[in-house]
């Protein structure tokens, strides 16, 4: 152990592209590889977030474990220490899920976190790269606190590092470089798995795994689930582990694009839909880090609009945290469906609708306004940590299962619904209520939103940008009469750009999509992503509902098809993009 802490000042100059998007700094490998790079961002974040003095500061670091990775992570800890962290916790090789950094962060009452990951992002030498910051509350970074760090950042002419070897992250242990300074290597899944067992009750879950007709599959897309899902599924519950697919991290996700939605993750699709009855009843996947979810049925989907509906539908008699703690509200970003707005409303709670953003719901939640929020982008989570939570959502779901499962048959032995079973499976106690039984039910009492979201990647950026202030400046706020005339629909009724005011702090952010509606009620929602990495991308959202029983299993294209009409002939993306159609539909 050394004495001291030596450290050295580098001399640096700004990158201006190096500007945080929705969530956290993401760009290909090779521009996070230039010098100074990544050490002008941290620079400019320690020093507009300085470690509280008074107190041990703590440091959480981890991430997906993406290429890369393995170099930026000593950086982050030799910086933090430059910058007067006396504590830094690592998740052992640099692993560390989203979600689990947020619970780490509130369990170690730690100051922030650093978290490396271009989340659902392809990884590899040429593929993304990512860097994010949370806040002490476990939540990401409020756009207020990312401007002041990019400010700085365009200031800087040079940054401190401290002088020392590269810390070995290998095992778990701690290490003391210096008196006073503690780097603690930990497993990464201890805290998380803790945290789960406190939320769910792992009995019930388990006794549905034991269930003979039960067959359970996941996905972790050589993301950073797999050794959470192997702890859970297998250790914990009993899941064979060839059931299990994909759970070694990797680099560069093994070359799959690790975003678990229909067209990425087609190979769990794929045994979802097999034709055989060796179909599981349950399968899902997570994203590369770990927060974004999609649960699928034995022959079916679950939209996350609806994942979040019956979600919310069903935690107060289903999962022990909410039915010791209620669901005090809800909150969806904008452009997902209004699923769990009618829950709400059922349920005479308050509903909340924000921008597109992880971030925006914090304040919501410290502020005791909801117990559970969720996006149209595969992201579900709850007040347990301050990130969505992709294994989080399936366990929900798993325990939503297990208890209908329990109530229609129930195991032997058991009075309650949320008991193991206490004997041999008889055929009628192996039964298990499936997906679409569970869907079904929700959409007959709350009626159903069919939803597609068309992607267009990788449209130059100039385009992208004009396309969008074009149909805001011809749309918004016109009145009905003139919507109709400049649409040629009959059914157009309004117009609006969505601008939100936080109700916790009045803090403002504008232009977040624009918003078109029918008469019918349904609508399209535009907006630019803001997490792709290079170009731009465009996104439209598209929803209509319908409480006929009789309609529920239309086909979403057959049924939107009148709103993408209208859209493409308003907007007229194919003319200025030359996309003859969107590059993924989800
Ligand atoms: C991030 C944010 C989410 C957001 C999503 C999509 O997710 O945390 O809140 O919904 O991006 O953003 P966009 O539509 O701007 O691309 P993740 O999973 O990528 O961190």
């Amino acid at each position: 152990m050394a004495s001291t802490l030596s450290l050295k000042t580098v001399p640096t100059k700004p990158f201006p592209d190096a500007l945080a998007g929705t969530s956290g700094l993401r760009k290909k490998v090779p521009v996070f590889m230039q010098e100074n790079y990544v050490e002008n961002w941290l620079e400019a974040l320690f020093f507009t977030q300085p470690p509280p003095a008074g107190k041990e500061s703590i440091l959480v670091t981890g991430g997906d474990g993406r290429f890369y990775s393995e170099v930026v992570i000593q950086k982050v800890m030799k910086m933090a220490l430059a910058h007067g962290y006396k504590r830094i916790i690592v998740g052992k090789d640099g692993i560390l899920s989203t979600p689990s950094v947020s619970a780490i962060i509130r369990e170690r009452k730690a100051d922030g976190g650093v978290i490396l990951t271009a989340s659902h992002n392809p990884g590899g030498p040429t593929q993304d790269f990512g860097m994010k910051y949370n806040i002490s509350s476990g939540a990401p970074a409020p756009e207020g606190v990312m401007h002041a760090q990019y400010e700085h950042s365009q200031k800087l002419t040079s940054y401190t590092i401290a002088d020392v070897p590269d810390f070995d992250i290998s095992k778990v242990q701690t290490i003391i470089p210096f008196s006073g300074v503690t780097i603690e290597i930990i497993d990464p899944c201890d805290i998380y798995i803790n945290l789960m067992k406190q939320i769910f009750n792992f009995d019930l879950i388990k006794s549905l795994f034991q269930r003979k007709h039960f067959k359970f599959t996941f996905d972790a897309l050589h993301g950073v689930t797999g050794p959470y899902a192997l702890r859970l599924f297998h250790e914990e519950f009993g899941c064979p582990v060839e059931c299990l697919m994909n759970c070694n991290p990797l680099p560069d996700f093994g070359g799959l694009h690790p975003d678990p939605n229909q067209v990425y993750a087609h190979t769990l699709v794929e045994r979802m839909y097999a034709d055989s009855s060796n179909c599981p009843d349950f399968g899902a996947a997570c994203d590369g880090d770990g927060d974004r979810n999609m649960i699928l049925g034995n022959h079916c989907f679950v939209n996350p609009a609806d994942s979040l509906a019956i979600i919310a539908e069903s935690a107060s008699e289903c999962i022990p945290f909410f039915a010791r703690e209620g669901v005090k509200g809800v909150a969806r970003s904008s452009p997902t469906a209004p699923c769990v707005d009618r829950v709400a409303a059922a349920k005479s709670i308050p509903c909340y609708e924000t921008p597109t953003g992880w971030k925006f719901f914090g304040n919501l939640m410290d502020a005791g306004k909801i117990s559970i929020c969720g996006e149209e982008s595969f992201g579900t989570g709850s007040i347990h940590i301050r990130e969505k939570d992709g294994l989080w959502a399936v366990l929900c779901w798993l325990s939503i299962i297990a208890h209908e499962s329990n109530k229609r048959y129930p195991l032997s032995g058991s009075s309650s619904s949320s008991a193991a079973p206490s004997s041999a499976d008889s055929s009628a106690e192996g039964k298990v209520v499936s997906v679409q039984e569970i869907m079904d039910e929700y959409w007959t009492k709350h009626g159903k939103y069919f939803i597609q979201r068309h992607d267009y990647e990788g449209v130059d950026s100039t385009k992208a940008h004009s396309l969008y202030d074009t149909l805001r400046d011809t749309l918004a706020g016109k009145s009905e009469e003139e919507l109709k005339k400049i649409t040629g629909d009959d059914n157009a009724k309004s117009c609006d750009v969505f601008n939100y005011t936080d109700p916790v702090d009045g803090s403002y952010s504008p232009n977040n999509g624009i918003r078109f509606k029918f008469v019918d009620g349904s609508r399209f929602v535009v907006r630019l992503s803001g997490t792709s990495s290079s170009g731009a991308t465009i996104r439209v959202y598209y929803e209509k509902y319908s409480d006929d029983k009789a309609q529920f299993h239309k086909k979403e294209a057959e049924v939107l098809e009148p709103l993408v009409a209208t859209f493409s002939r308003v907007s007229k993306i194919r003319e200025i993009t030359g996309f003859e159609k969107p590059t993924v539909i989800t």
